[in-house]
């Protein structure tokens, strides 16, 4: 059976990542099936056009029920996110397994409540430069289908 990844990345707090949003994707897509894959659309803009179709409400009702379903979360945490944040503390409180990338070279400082959180293997930071994306994720889940 596939796995079910749920990928977080800013989208109120900011675009700027997107063309990593859209690498990690794509790698991710190797491994299953991706539910969030939306958040490396290009036509998803900060601004909320597209919210407008929905309604923010069945937007956080839609992704919690992803989030539950999911086998393991993968969130780019660089460009600081209030969802994001949320989903990953929503994810701790489902015991689920987590990895968050955060790139150094950006200049920011990772939240404390972030990279305090990585105590345990179910919650793990990776430090990564953009180049190095694909082979962090291809350790992170050789390492998965042996546990
Ligand atoms: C388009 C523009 C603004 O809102 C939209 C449609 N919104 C969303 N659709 C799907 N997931 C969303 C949406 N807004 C937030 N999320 C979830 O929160 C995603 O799973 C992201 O990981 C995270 C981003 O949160 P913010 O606070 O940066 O928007």
């Amino acid at each position: 059976t596939t796995m079910n990844i749920y990928f977080c990345g800013s989208i109120r707090g900011g675009r700027q990542d997107i063309n990593i949003y859209q690498k990690i994707v794509n790698k991710l897509q190797q491994y299953g099936k991706v539910l969030t894959e939306h958040i490396s659309y290009d036509s998803l803009s900060e601004k909320g056009e597209d919210a407008a179709l929905d309604g923010d409400k069945s937007i956080h009702d839609r992704d919690m029920e992803w989030l539950i379903k999911a086998d393991v979360i993968i969130a780019e945490v660089t460009q600081p996110s209030l969802g994001v944040g949320y989903e990953l503390g929503r994810a701790v409180a489902l015991n689920k397994k987590v990895l968050c990338l955060f790139r150094p070279e950006s200049g920011k400082v990772l939240s404390a409540m972030i990279r305090g959180a990585s105590t345990n293997s179910l919650f793990q930071v990776q430090d990564y430069r953009e180049e190095d994306v694909e082979s962090y994720l291809e350790k992170y889940f050789d390492c998965f289908s042996k546990n």
